[in-house]
């Protein structure tokens, strides 16, 4: 048995199916997302239903599309349909505007996808883990999506946890985690395709620093049309083989 991590799938859902497929995933495994499933890719309804029968030995953590999708654009939408009226169009001008960044839930409701079920889905988000801790063959992996902070030192810093949960999914400095020794940070949010501090080229970008390794598996599939060298990754803790996708 194997224990996978992959991230930043946004809505590539056939991608994401045939990588399962790639690395021969059964029900002996488990599998961590790091966040990020929904928003720029064209699948976001395959990986909601997807969602909804999920397997057991799946985790999906929270990443900052699923935060917007659950806390604002699910929010906003259904205040907005219940705002509606048949006769005398939009009366609640008082309401927040609409706002749905990516424009994935009005593609959901014009796909015929119902309120109820619209809050169904951002209820399941809302019971998203932040990180997930695991020991293997001795060593510390912390799976988060953007970068772990511990509550001791964010506390230390800011003087309380608030604001902590943003940290966790949008924060793109992982350095800051300079409290273990030996530990590895798997994380994804900020792909190796583009960006200039953990520029890869479409690879896992992987780096010791102070002591602890960290890892970021965020490849840019989504933005393959764009960038021929972005890749999906999926990374075996027990062993560190990276599997690609492309
Ligand atoms: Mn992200």
């Amino acid at each position: 048995m194997g224990t996978y991590v992959m991230s930043d799938i946004h809505g590539c859902y056939d991608a994401f199916m045939r990588m399962l497929d790639k690395i021969g995933f059964g029900i002996e495994d488990r599998l961590i997302i790091a966040g990020d499933i929904i928003d720029r890719g064209g699948q976001n309804f395959e990986m909601l239903e997807w969602l909804e029968n999920k397997p057991a030995n799946i985790e999906v953590l929270m990443g900052n599309h699923e935060y917007d999708f659950t806390f604002a654009n699910v929010p906003a939408a259904l205040e907005y349909i219940d705002a509606y009226d048949q006769d005398a169009g939009f009366t609640g001008a008082e309401i927040d505007p609409y706002y749905d960044q990516y424009g994935t839930v009005e593609e959901l409701i014009r796909k015929g996808v119902t309120p109820g079920r619209l809050a169904f889905w951002a209820q399941l988000m809302r019971r998203f883990k932040y990180y997930r801790i695991l020991n293997i063959n001795d060593k510390k992996y912390i799976i988060v999506h953007a970068c772990y902070v511990s509550e001791e030192k964010y506390k230390r810093l800011n003087g309380t946890l608030e604001g902590i949960t943003d940290y966790y999914i949008w924060n793109r400095d992982a350095f800051f985690y300079d409290e273990g020794r030996g530990d590895t940070i798997v994380f994804g949010h900020t792909p190796t395709i583009f960006d200039k501090d953990y520029f890869a080229d479409g690879k896992v970008y992987r780096v010791k620093f102070q002591g602890n390794t960290f890892i970021n598996i965020d490849c840019g599939y989504v933005y393959k049309e764009h960038y021929p060298n972005a890749n999906l990754a999926a990374i075996r803790l027990e062993d560190e083989e990276i599997f690609y996708l492309d």
